[in-house]
């Protein structure tokens, strides 16, 4: 492609360019005047003026990347958690001072501006979060990558709470319209679903046609995705579902306009909100449809781009990686095959070496209920060629799990892509593990166990296709803009460079023993307190107490994270402190900060947020008890939240048993803004524990190994309670209805539960999470030694920067070099 535009001058980069920019924006886009405008306006002038300063760089790198046609890799996701992005977009362009003095200089306030930016909420948790901390590294790192995904019009729900029970509401992220995105509807895709499928011989050859039965319009809308300082601006391209005209005008000629009107409703239904359910996918099949959606639209829009420029299809796994964020976007593997096979005439064997060589995998779990599985009779009737094609799959790969293990059936049912029980159904994983290169998990832990105890048959017939790649965050987000006051006391002792290079945060280690370095370090943990005493008083009408030690547990409310157990530590702490057995002028005082949103379909975890808010409220009412003692539950926890939350946190909360968090993302997030982790063996932890060492870590719990052998020997959870008589008190005092209003039945479910099944172990992990935490309070006592302690965490957690996971996704996966923007 050649340059014919005239290249437009980005906006100076000073103030007065900036402001010149700002209110060329507020005039000619929101077309208002400063006199007038309410903040949405001036909200919406400021982004699209950061916009307008990345614009150029943007150009330049899609200009560029046409102009040097180079190996790419390509991130399939059906979430990203993105969070605000007008931040990122300052601090990317190094436009942050900039803009503070310019809008000061109009009498408006950057910090009141940025609150009026609705963060998009396209994920559910970690793994939506993991996607867009990758595309902020690989445009960081100069990889020529984009991302492809589902632009939802309705994200994660809002979460309210009525009498402390979760209530959902829609979260319309769009209803001011969005100054980050540009649609591109002339790039349309036509994805088709349903129908049936033929075979017809054509000069001798069998090729099979699929007749789809309707079709919806694909509409990409990009968002820039801008490398910290470098010129760089990579595309994250979410897709959003259309009618197509002859779909609709079709039913308008017969004059029916009510039923074109449905017509449109319902393709348009394929992307209107993501499913809230975060580690446990419900099978439906709207979310198929979603699945196929995005996928089909990102492989034609890829793949149309290179034929473009007369690329030859066989060469396809010289020219990119298709990354598959867990099984949500598998199903490309077959419509790769379908393109390649039905589409472009090559023979089924080429095709298939071509198909494996594209795709690699990244394995997001191991509970057994979070594989996706879709009934055969589901796919078949959605997608009849796809089906077709993971028969043949399937065929030829258990033709060769024989050819190298025998006639051992029970081995080939086990293996087999279709599970036969409960019902005829497609295992994403196992199409997954046959059908790429590559298969990781995200943790050293999570990537053992799952060649050891998911994927084991897979392991054992394909062992170098297994690797591991330990999750990171972005520092840019997660250190640098969420707390600036530690990104300054950073650079004032190492000099700047660290936001890019986080191993350099281990030059830190020295000054841990630097009683003055302490203090200042204190002081800006103390200062990020008052920033989330604000937060919490403007935004919940919460009240805490910023000379207590912040206790935070913020995650997803899953049974197997147990939010159980720190309630335990809760209600017991409550008794000790209420029966006089812990002195409350003399305890440690704690405030317990929970965040998070159960899936609306999860009892349990509902019951649980109830538990949390009626104990909370119970806690904080009691005079007594609340000199030492709070609970803080902010409604809606989000990455904004997180953004302030995090920073203020002394102590973090990462207690899942241990075989069940895959790595967990939060756990680096906490470690590397100062707070030091209550936790166990598991996930990303372990590896977190080694690097920050023992006595910077309050470990406790069954290890994993433990864990399984109770579980085989036959787990009684009612032994911990009869044999401890703490435990006993905490589950008796919940059972007596002291959290529910003297109510018995109320919390009736979570504890016998608990008392009777207890799959996660809660009950096993009591007394040793009790210990772990008097540990706590004894460390926390001596301030000096906690400082010290919270500065190595810092210096020792470079390793869980992004940017190394993509530097080992790049060495241990993808090959891809980087390619830096000139000019
Ligand atoms: O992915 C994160 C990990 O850090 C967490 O340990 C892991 O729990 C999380 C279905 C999931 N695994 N599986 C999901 C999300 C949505 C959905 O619909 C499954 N999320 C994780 C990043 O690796």
């Amino acid at each position: 492609m050649t340059e014919t535009t005239p290249p437009i001058a980005t906006p100076e980069h000073t103030v007065e360019g900036f402001v010149r920019q700002y209110l060329r924006e507020l005039t000619y886009t929101q077309g208002t005047t400063l006199e007038r405008a309410s903040v949405d306006d001036k909200y919406l002038a400021l982004a699209r003026t950061a916009r307008a300063y990345l614009m150029s760089r943007w150009n330049r790198t899609v200009t560029q990347q046409y102009r040097q046609p180079v190996r790419g890799v390509a991130y399939l996701s059906a979430e990203y958690l993105l969070g605000r992005q007008l931040d990122n977009a300052l601090i990317a362009s190094g436009l942050e001072d900039i803009a503070q003095e310019a809008l000061a200089s109009l009498g408006l306030s950057l910090d009141e501006l940025r609150a009026a930016e609705v963060e998009p909420g396209l994920g559910n948790g970690g793994l939506g979060r993991l996607a867009a901390c990758f595309i902020d590294s690989l445009a960081t790192m100069n990889i020529p990558a984009i991302g492809y995904g589902i632009r939802y019009e309705y994200g994660i729900f809002r979460q309210t709470f009525v009498d402390g029970r979760q209530v959902e509401e829609p979260d319309s992220w769009l209803d001011h319209g969005s100054p980050w995105e540009i649609a591109r509807p002339e790039q349309e895709v036509e994805i088709a679903f349903g129908g049936h499928t033929e075979k017809t011989t054509v000069n001798g050859v069998e090729r099979t046609t699929w007749t789809p039965g309707w079709s919806v319009l694909a509409i990409p809308y990009n968002y820039m995705v801008p490398g910290y300082l470098n010129g760089r601006v990579n595309t994250l391209r979410l897709w959003s579902a259309r009618a197509t005209r002859a779909f609709d005008l079709k039913i308008f000629n017969y004059g029916d306009y009510a039923a074109a009107v449905r017509a449109q409703t319902f393709a348009e239904n394929i992307t209107k909100v993501l499913y809230p359910e975060d580690s446990t996918p419900q099978g439906k099949e709207l979310r198929l449809q979603q699945q196929y959606f995005f996928v089909a639209a990102s492989l034609h829009d890829y793949i149309e781009r290179l034929l473009g420029e007369g690329f030859d299809l066989r060469r396809l796994p010289e020219r990119i990686t298709f990354q598959l964020n867990d099984t949500h976007p598998v199903i490309a593997i077959p419509e790769l095959m379908r393109i390649l096979v039905d589409l472009k005439g090559l023979a089924w064997d080429e095709a298939w070496e071509i198909t494996r060589k594209c795709f690699a995998y990244t394995c997001h779990t191991l509970l057994p209920e979070a594989l996706e599985v879709w009934p055969v009779e589901l796919m078949s009737r959605l997608l009849p060629r796809h089906m077709e094609i993971i028969y043949r799959i399937n065929d030829e790969f258990l033709a060769q799990v024989r050819e190298r293990y025998g006639d051992d059936e029970m081995l080939v049912r086990r293996m087999s892509i279709i599970a036969e029980h409960p019902e005829r159904a497609v295992r994403m994983a196992f199409l997954a593990s046959v059908g790429t290169s590559k298969i990781n998990g995200v943790a050293e832990l999570h990537s053992q166990l799952l060649r050891e105890k998911v994927l084991t048959d897979f392991a054992d017939l394909w062992p170098e296709k297994f690797t591991n790649v330990t999750n990171g965050v972005t520092p840019r987000r997660f250190v640098r803009l969420s707390n600036p006051g530690l990104s300054a006391l950073i650079t004032e002792a190492i000099g700047d460079g660290w936001a890019t290079d986080l191993e350099r945060l281990r030059e830190l280690e020295p000054l841990a023993d630097d009683a003055a370095f302490r203090a200042k370090f204190r002081e800006v943990k103390q200062a990020n307190k008052h920033r989330l005493v604000d937060l919490l008083a403007r935004r919940d009408g919460i009240v805490i107490d910023p000379d207590t030690m912040l206790d935070v547990m913020v995650k997803r409310l899953h049974e197997y994270k147990r939010q159980m157990l720190k309630v335990l530590h809760v209600v017991s702490t409550y008794d000790k402190l209420r029966t006089g057995e812990l002195d409350p002028a003399s305890a440690v005082h704690r405030t317990v900060v929970f965040g998070a949103k159960a899936a609306p379909g999860y009892k349990m975890a509902k019951e649980i947020i109830a538990l949390i808010n009626h104990v909370g409220a119970r806690v904080n009412a009691d005079p007594v008890v609340s000199q030492a003692l709070r609970v803080a539950f902010p409604a809606n926890y989000n990455v904004t939240v997180a953004e302030t939350l995090i920073p203020a946190a002394d102590l973090s909360e990462q207690i899942s048993l241990a075989g069940k968090e895959a790595s967990g993302t939060g756990n680096m997030k906490f470690a590397l803004n100062g707070a030091l982790t209550v936790g166990t063996d598991d996930g990303a932890n372990v590896e977190i524990r080694q690097l920050v060492g023992d006595d910077h870590f309050f470990l406790f719990g069954l290890t994993e190994p433990e864990a399984s052998a109770i579980q085989e020997a036959g787990y009684r959870p009612s032994a911990h309670y009869e044999q401890n008589p703490s435990l006993r008190h905490a589950l008796d005092l919940i059972a007596s209805g002291e959290f529910s209003g003297g109510d018995r039945s109320v919390f009736e479910p979570i504890v016998s539960n608990l008392l009777y099944e207890d799959r996660f172990m809660v009950l096993a992990d009591y007394q040793s999470y009790m210990d772990a935490q008097e540990r706590v309070d004894a460390a926390y006592r001596d301030q000096d030694a906690w400082s010290r302690s919270a500065v190595l965490n810092v210096a020792r957690s470079g390793f869980f920067s992004s940017d190394r996971s993509m530097r080992d996704y790049l060495d241990r996966i993808w090959h891809v070099d980087p390619m830096p923007i000139e000019g």
